[in-house]
């Protein structure tokens, strides 16, 4: 009985893995322009996906509410930024980025991530 209730817990557990990791789509955020506000909590970016134009300044507005070390900064290796993310501060991230394309920012560990789409 033990085993059963065991063996149907790890099935469960592997697909919530499965769902997490490669089934689960981010939320988009389309914005032109202006800024877009990112919650960083629980393990993931939200919105994990923004969406803007080509050549037009952004702001992201990062407010990090997960204490964990984990989510303690994020990097946007393309742009060569790295930045701090105290929590419970909103910590504004200017950018304008002039080449479309698909720019991931991640925590330091790369277990929060997060994609901005220029097109
Ligand atoms: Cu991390």
């Amino acid at each position: 009985m033990t085993a059963t209730l065991v063996n149907i817990i790890s099935v469960l557990l592997i697909g919530l893995i499965i769902y997490w990791f490669w089934i689960a789509k981010p939320a988009t955020r389309h914005s032109v322009g202006g800024s877009v506000d990112i919650l960083v909590d629980n393990g993931v970016y939200e919105p994990a996906r923004i969406e803007v134009n080509v050549g037009q300044p952004i702001t992201l507005r990062f407010t990090r509410k997960d204490h964990s070390p984990c989510a303690e900064k994020v990097v946007f290796a393309d742009f060569g930024l790295t930045i701090d993310l105290p929590v419970d501060q909103t910590i504004d991230i200017k950018l304008q980025p002039e080449n479309a394309g698909e720019y991931p920012f991640t925590c330091q560990m790369q277990m929060y991530r997060g994609m901005l789409v220029v097109k």
